[in-house]
């Protein structure tokens, strides 16, 4: 009998040399979420499982509060599958890993029969998705939530803000969605959320266990602020990278208080010695904390090309203590671990590469100094949107080129940083640019199968702590999902090196 096929790879599985649980119309479920049991099921299998709980064979599902959080198990056998849940979320993801487990068995459906111990290696598993470059719609983000909880990831960081436009309505600051969200990259058209659409993210994210993580990108990537606030924004600072960008990319130069549809980075910056710039992230900060119920406001940080260190240092050291003033755990890309004034226990997102470069781990490092923990996102492993194939439009190539499944899959999040062990980590995010990215066919083509590797070094054990935590293991078992995505209408990419199952 094969070994069942499941990413992320649990903490405990055991296959069980007996006949599993036959998964028929007359098969019954019982117990919280039955009814997101019977639908994943029957995009699975076609068959929706209606059986009442007096016949057999039966799904039972249960909540016991004990165990870790989020933590799971599943016991199957020829009549009775049970998964147990040590809270919601715990039931929730032992019921992504039931479906994993569906097999074809003769004529029908199986669940093989196993014993599964599951709990995830970090508290934070995320992804992220920048709706500023290309705006996308309330639709595609719930589409994405579905894709990423199903494989046990639990915050959803949206980068609502950038150079090309400004995403979320404010009820303080109208004019930014009003003024400086019509386009996106190469001109495409861009939108915004309203207050009900974020709200309704928010909540459809928190239904599935995944808690929103929103980013106002400062004081750089702020060109979109010009075109509202033309008196908060310096000139942008025009660099040997911007005009290499609009050579390799076209575009115009930036230009304040005209849209920017290009792919530059690094120009752009809110005035840090004008107090007028913190009346208005009072207003921006305090809204957005307001409409997020999640602990973490993130701000940013990166590739202030075009900022004063010294002006960096303060900016990001003043701006961090009023997001912990508004009672939020403040977040920041790596960059801001220089600053001596970062608020007590800021989150840092290291961006760097799994061997890092030009001191991005010291910096890092520098969050950690200041009590705080690190999301570990290494462009070169887990950059969503690194190009897997040189001939495909979709995707970038800064992070050490064209990437493939097997870089995405071979590294660990605790041998990355020299002195950062898994205490100093809070988890790992997987993130999505989107300069090249326009539908959720593109996100998925780019995210499909690499978002899988990143879940795993997310939620599994450490690599060398499983034998089964190896590219080779992952490269059949994150084929044999294939049948799965197709079912559940994801345009995965098929990448060279995996063994993609079939079931015709
Ligand atoms: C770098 S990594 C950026 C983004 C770009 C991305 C494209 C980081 C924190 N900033 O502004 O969109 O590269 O891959």
């Amino acid at each position: 009998m094969s070994t069942p096929a499941l990413v992320p790879l649990p903490a405990s599985l055991e296959v069980v040399d007996a006949a599993g649980l036959p998964l028929t119309a007359a098969t019954a479920v019982s117990g919280p979420d039955s009814d997101l049991l019977r639908t994943l099921v029957a995009t699975r299998t076609g068959i929706a499982p209606a059986g009442t709980s007096a016949t057999t064979p039966t799904v039972t599902l249960a909540v016991e509060p004990g165990g870790a959080p989020e933590s799971y198990r599943i016991t199957v056998d020829a009549t009775t599958a049970t998964v147990t849940g040590a809270d919601a979320a715990g039931l929730f993801y032992g019921i992504h890993t039931l479906v994993q487990l569906i097999r074809p068995a003769g004529d029908g459906w199986e669940i093989p029969a196993v014993v599964i111990e599951d709990a995830p290696r970090f508290a934070y598993r995320g992804v992220m998705l920048d709706v500023a470059r290309h705006f996308h719609p309330v639709a595609t983000v719930t589409a994405y939530i579905d894709r990423a909880a199903s494989l046990k990831f639990n915050h959803l960081h949206l980068h609502l803000t950038d150079d090309q436009g400004w995403r979320l309505q404010l009820r303080s600051r109208p004019e930014l969605t009003e003024k400086a969200s019509a386009t996106s990259v190469g001109g495409d058209s861009g939108g915004f959320y309203t207050q009900d659409d974020y709200r309704k993210i928010v909540a459809y994210a928190a239904a599935r266990h995944m808690t929103v993580v929103p980013e106002i990108d400062l004081p750089g990537h702020t060109h979109a602020v010009s075109l509202a606030y033309p008196d908060l924004s310096e000139q942008p600072v025009i660099s040997d990278h911007i005009r290499e960008t609009v050579r390799e990319f076209g575009g115009g130069m930036p230009e304040n208080g005209t849209a920017y549809d290009g792919m530059a980075v690094g120009f752009s910056s809110l005035k840090i010695h004008d107090e007028a710039t913190y009346a208005f992230l009072a207003d921006v900060l305090g809204e957005l904390a307001e409409l997020s119920p999640g602990p973490y406001l993130h701000i940013g940080g990166d590739e202030a090309l075009g900022t004063d260190a010294a002006d960096y240092d303060a900016f990001v050291g003043r701006v961090t203590g009023m997001v912990a003033g508004l009672g939020k755990t403040p977040v920041a890309w790596h960059e801001a671990g220089t600053a001596p004034a970062l608020a007590s226990g800021t989150v840092g997102q290291y961006w760097g590469y799994i061997t890092p470069t030009d001191g991005m781990d010291e910096k890092a490092r520098g969050f950690v100094r200041g009590g705080g923990r690190l999301i570990m996102s290494p462009a070169d492993a887990i950059y969503l949107d690194m190009k897997f194939d040189a001939g495909s439009p979709l995707g970038l190539t800064w992070a050490r080129g064209v990437t493939s499944a097997q870089r995405a899959y071979a590294w660990d999040p605790a041998a990355v940083i020299e002195g950062v062990t898994d205490a100093d980590i809070l988890g790992v995010e997987a993130p999505m640019w989107t300069e090249t990215v326009r539908t959720l066919d593109d996100i998925d083509a780019l995210a499909f199968p690499r978002i899988g590797a990143a879940a795993e070094a997310a939620w599994s054990p450490a690599v060398g702590a499983d034998p089964e935590r190896t590219w080779e293991s992952f490269r059949a078992r994150v084929g044999a999902l294939a049948p799965l995505w197709a079912r559940s209408g994801i345009r995965f990419t098929a990448l060279p090196g995996i063994d993609w199952a079939r079931e015709d």
